[in-house]
């Protein structure tokens, strides 16, 4: 029987393994515990590492993940792949303090407490020697934070906390899964507000390796909260393709002034340049920030390019068709349009996400 599962999510974290390893067994000592690595395929080989010392201690287990990545969705497979009835989040660089795991499972066994909250910012904590531009960062999260958890968190952005099992799989199907900040996830998804502890440590700098945030997880996070804000509405992709849709417009008429006026092309032929010109900004726009996490470069850029301008193309059928069937019907002109423009967006939106950007 086994108590307390330790879920470590690792990328490129080979040489820190051992020495994790060690130093819970030194701050669990009493307690049955495992700790499950959920390593999504790091070049480093992390997951062999984690396997060969398996071998020696039935306590430390591994899930490997192949062509996927995300700390978030690595967390959620790790909490499922353990029958101990409290789990603990912990980051595989030994910046957490395990000492704090005893009194972090103390604390989670007491009655109405959901979740145990390792915290940098509560009196007593400290997150150590960082970077003026990371704790600035941290600082602005944790504000932004704020719009879709009311829950008085000082940490939200923290990764290093402990629950009960059968709470977060009561929660899981309804996780958004995006980016790396599950703690903000399980607090904007629960229905009813979580209760909380908090407990004080310090952060400590990273072990070996380096750190994979970069600005891909700044764009993640900033689509987590769009997702728990105004996801039950409007998706936050969906969003984000109409905003890329706007600028857009802006980009015709610009070409189209450029090359019908400055240029003196024929009307129709500056036309089509303006057209493509807005269908490749829009493509790049998407590429990069609405797509970030699936993007497209080198020759993928390119053919990912034409894929998208033939679904534009039948998407303006689409909506020229929808348009004139309303107009038909006697309604005014500009809301045949918009149902247009609208059945257009959103055809071009379904369809790219599902051949342009798929999950690959
Ligand atoms: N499985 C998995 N783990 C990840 C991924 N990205 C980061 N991690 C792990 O998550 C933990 C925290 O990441 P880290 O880069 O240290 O972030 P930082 O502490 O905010 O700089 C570390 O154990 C990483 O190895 C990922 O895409 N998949
Ligand atoms: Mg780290």
């Amino acid at each position: 029987m086994i108590d307390l599962a330790i879920v470590v999510p690792t990328f490129n974290e080979k040489d820190n393994v051992d020495e994790l390893v060690a130093r819970l067994e030194q701050a669990l000592d009493g307690i049955r515990w495992e700790v499950v690595f959920v390593d999504d395929d790091s070049p480093d080989h992390t997951s062999d590492r984690v396997r060969e010392l398996a071998q020696a201690k039935p306590h430390v287990r591994c899930v490997q993940r192949i062509g996927r990545r995300g700390l978030s969705r690595a967390v959620i497979e790790g909490v499922l792949a353990t029958s101990a009835p409290y789990v603990a989040v912990m980051d595989g660089d030994l910046q957490h303090d395990e000492a704090l795991l005893p009194r972090m499972l103390e604390q989670s066994r007491r009655a109405g407490v959901d979740i145990v909250v390792g915290s940098r910012y509560c009196p007593g904590g400290s997150a150590g020697e960082w970077e003026k531009s990371r704790a600035r960062m941290s600082w602005l999260a944790t504000r932004l934070s704020r719009l879709v958890v009311t829950a008085q968190l000082s940490d939200p952005m923290s990764g290093f906390f402990m629950m009960r099992r059968e709470l977060f799989q009561s929660l899981v199907r309804d996780l958004s899964g995006e980016g790396y900040k599950i703690l903000l996830d399980l607090f904007a998804t629960s229905p009813r507000p979580l209760n909380f502890v908090e407990l004080p440590y310090t952060f400590r700098s990273r072990g070996a390796g380096e750190s994979k945030l970069d600005s891909a997880a700044v764009w993640e996070f900033m689509l987590l909260i769009l997702d728990k804000a105004f996801g039950r509405v409007v998706p936050a992709r969906f969003a984000m393709f109409g905003l890329v849709g706007l600028s857009g417009i802006a980009v015709h008429f610009v070409s189209l002034l450029a090359a019908y006026r400055w240029l003196e092309l024929e009307f129709p032929v500056a036309q089509t340049v303006a057209t493509f010109a807005a269908m490749t900004s829009n493509y790049a726009l998407n590429n990069s920030f609405t797509y970030r996490d699936r993007r497209r470069m080198g020759l993928r850029f390119v053919t990912g390019l034409l894929t998208f301008y033939a679904i534009c193309g039948v998407g303006v059928i689409a909506n020229v068709g929808i348009a004139s069937l309303v107009f038909a019907r006697d309604f005014t002109w500009w809301l045949a349009g918009a149902a247009g423009a609208l059945v257009g967006v959103v055809w071009n939106y379904a369809i790219s996400s599902m051949v342009t950007w798929d999950r690959r």
